[in-house]
């Protein structure tokens, strides 16, 4: 065969063997997370040279968030984002992060995933299911209508919950929960269907929280994580070399996420004070209410956990 041959057929040869691959994540395309994936997929067509493409399906379009580790599990999809605290009723392990006051630093936040990451790995692997990577959102604050000094003024509101533990959060203080998606967000205040949430500042800018609340009380109170998963089968139908290239990718994608977060705090911040919001700092009423619940909720989570979740909270309190 003459050279152009030779090349074209190489060429057709590697397209026929190229992956196009799905993936689906659950929040917008301008999060950082999601502008971290994008990179992340990026970095892995180019190290494959292209032999696998990954086309990111962000805001839920693909499955709905609840359905995304399951439609991985069974390879209906074959990567997948997920926030590791939506899972706390399968394994109490993944609510650690989501609980007040357990970690609140970077810092801590960092050693933390470092004690769960091990049991978190071997929990999703005896589902199918290899873990690559985690970043945290930035630490959680209040949003609300009017100012609140205690847990007292938060009574018989209707709370925007994202999880179990922000679910429970809110019995304990007397507010009604609403399970209520990211993308939801604007659509459930403007409803009234709820009046006040917990989430992170970057969050309250994805979704314009000015438009439905004044106060962002920034308590600091937990910094939950996303993690990025992909099906066992998917990952083994790789090359030892492609496998390889995606997981450098995603040892990059979670130090550059982890970066990109603390950076992102900051300019959210700024951007929620730019457009009107009153960024306050809560009163030691607020907080002292809120340690209490999060002390009665760490003290159930150690009553469920059992001996493998009470070993990684003793890990990252360095007992
Ligand atoms: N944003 C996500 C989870 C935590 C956060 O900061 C949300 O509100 O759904």
């Amino acid at each position: 065969m003459h050279k152009l041959g030779t090349a074209l057929a190489a060429f057709l040869l590697a397209v026929a063997q190229a992956q196009a691959w799905n993936m689906a994540t659950p929040y917008p395309p301008a999060n950082f997370h999601t502008q971290n994936i994008l990179q992340f997929v990026k970095e892995v067509e180019e190290a494959t040279g292209g032999r696998l493409k990954i086309t990111v399906h962000p805001g839920g379009s693909l499955f709905p968030h609840p359905q995304i580790l399951p439609a991985v599990r069974n390879g209906q999809v074959q990567l997948g984002e997920v926030l590791m605290s939506l899972l706390a009723n399968e394994n109490p392990l993944f609510e650690l992060d989501s609980i007040p006051f357990v970690a609140t630093s970077y810092e801590e936040a960092r050693r933390l995933y470092q004690a769960q990451r091990p049991e978190v790995e071997k929990w999703l692997a005896s589902r199918g299911v290899v873990f690559l990577y985690a970043v945290p959102w930035p630490p959680q604050g209040l949003y609300t209508k009017k100012p609140v000094a205690s847990a007292q003024d938060l009574r018989g509101m209707r709370f925007r919950a994202y999880n179990p533990a922000t679910a429970r959060l809110a019995e304990l203080l007397g507010m009604a929960p609403v399970q209520v998606e990211a993308a939801d967000i604007p659509q459930a205040f403007a409803t009234g269907i709820v009046e006040a949430m917990i989430t992170s500042p970057v969050t309250g800018v994805d979704t314009q929280a000015w438009d439905f609340s004044r106060y962002f009380h920034d308590l600091k109170a937990w910094i939950p994580k996303n993690m990025v998963v992909i099906g066992r089968r998917a990952f083994e139908s790789l090359s030892a070399q492609d496998r390889e290239a995606l997981l450098r990718a995603a040892r990059r994608a979670e130090e550059r996420g982890w970066r990109l977060s603390q950076e992102r705090e900051e300019v959210a911040l700024q951007t929620l004070a730019q457009r009107g919001m009153q960024v306050v700092k809560p009163t030691p009423q607020l907080m002292a209410d809120l340690k209490k619940a999060g002390d009665t909720m760490i003290l159930d989570w150690q009553r469920k956990v059992g001996a493998t979740g009470a070993l990684v909270y003793r890990k990252y309190l360095g007992r």
